[in-house]
C-alpha cells in the first residue's frame, strides 16, 4: 500500500500482468488503506523519505522517525501478530524505533541490511574473479552505513576465504565500494535510491519467514548481550523462520573485528539517542 492514491494499485496491476510472461501464480493487489492489509503475516516497511545525492542515511533519522511512528501504529493495530521487515533508513535506528513503537518482541522486527550489503560485495567480487555471484558468501556485520564491518576472512568464494583469492589492496578497494554502495546508486539516479537489490533482499527475508526456512541471513537485529553488545540494533547473522528471528548466531571474531563492531554499535546507539525515545 501507499499513501499516494492509485500508486500501489497501479504497480500491483502492472506486476500481475507480468505473471503470464515470467510464469508465477501468486496474487498481487495494491491497497489504499491499512484496513485492506489486516491480518498480514509479514509486513515490509519502506515508508519514508529516501536520500538525495550527497546525503547520509543518518540525516533522514528525525524526519523518518515521524513517518515510522505513524506507520507502525497503523500496521500493528491491523496486524498484531505480524513480523516486520524494516527497510526505511537509517535502517538500524528505524528497526530499533519499530520495536519500541510496536511493542512487539525483538524477534518479530528485523531490518534489511546485511543481505543487501553482502549482495553488493558479492557482485563486486564475482566481477573481479569472474565467478558466479551466487558462489560468493559475504560476511558483513554492524551498521548499514559508513561504519559497516566487512570481514574478508569469513567471506568465501566456493568455500575458500577471500583473503586467499585476492590481494589486500583489491579487497580494500571492493570493501570501500561496498560501504558506499548505496551512495553510488543515489548519485547516479539523482532522484531516489536503489530499488532492485533492496527489494530482492527483502523478498528473500520474507520468504525465509513465510516458508519457515530457518535460513541464516545477515540482518539488522536488536542485541541484548550477544557479541557483548546490549540495547542497540546492528547487522548480525540470524536464523529466520516462522517466529521471525529464531536465533542470533555469534561468530568468533578477532579482537580487531570486535573493536570495529563495538564502534559500529556505538555509532548506531548515538543516532538512536537523537530520537529521544526515553
Ligand atoms: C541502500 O541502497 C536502500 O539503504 C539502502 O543501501
Amino acid at each position: 500500500m501507499d499513501i499516494v492514491p492509485g500508486l500501489a494499485q497501479g504497480k500491483a496491476l502492472d506486476i500481475s500482468q507480468s505473471a503470464p510472461v515470467v510464469n508465477f501464480d501468486s496474487g498481487v493487489s495494491g491497497a489504499k488503506s491499512y484496513e485492506e492489509t489486516a491480518g498480514s503475516e509479514v509486513v515490509i516497511i519502506t515508508a519514508g523519505f529516501s536520500r538525495k545525492p550527497g546525503m547520509t542515511r543518518d540525516e533522514l533519522c528525525l524526519t523518518n522517525m515521524r513517518v515510522i511512528n505513524d506507520t507502525i501504529h497503523n500496521v500493528v493495530s491491523h496486524s498484531p501478530d505480524c513480523t516486520i521487515i524494516m527497510v526505511t533508513n537509517p535502517v538500524d535506528a528505524m528497526t530499533y524505533l519499530a520495536i519500541k513503537a510496536s511493542k512487539l518482541p525483538r524477534n518479530r522486527v528485523v531490518g534489511l541490511s546485511g543481505v543487501l550489503d553482502g549482495a553488493r560485495l558479492s557482485s563486486f567480487i564475482a566481477d573481479e574473479l569472474k565467478v558466479p555471484p551466487a558462489s560468493v558468501s559475504a560476511c558483513i556485520l554492524g551498521e548499514h552505513g559508513k561504519n559497516m564491518v566487512v570481514i574478508p576472512r569469513l567471506t568465501t568464494v566456493k568455500d575458500k576465504p577471500l583473503t586467499e583469492l585476492l590481494s589486500k589492496e583489491t579487497i580494500d578497494k571492493l570493501v570501500a565500494r561496498t560501504i558506499m554502495g548505496g551512495d553510488e546508486i543515489v548519485a547516479l539516479l539523482k532522484t531516489g535510491s536503489a530499488f532492485y537489490a533492496p527489494s530482492a533482499a527483502a523478498a528473500r527475508m520474507a520468504e525465509a519467514i513465510i516458508l519457515d526456512k530457518k535460513e541464516t541471513l545477515l540482518c539488522a537485529a536488536h542485541l541484548d548481550g550477544e557479541y557483548g553488545i546490549k540495547d542497540t540494533v546492528i547487522s548480525v547473522p540470524v536464523k529466520l523462520g516462522k517466529k521471525g528471528i529464531e536465533e542470533i548466531i555469534e561468530l568468533e571474531l578477532t579482537t580487531e573485528e570486535k573493536q570495529a563492531l563495538n564502534k559500529s554499535a556505538e555509532a548506531v546507539r548515538e543516532l538512536i539517542k537523537t530520537m529521544k525515545l526515553g
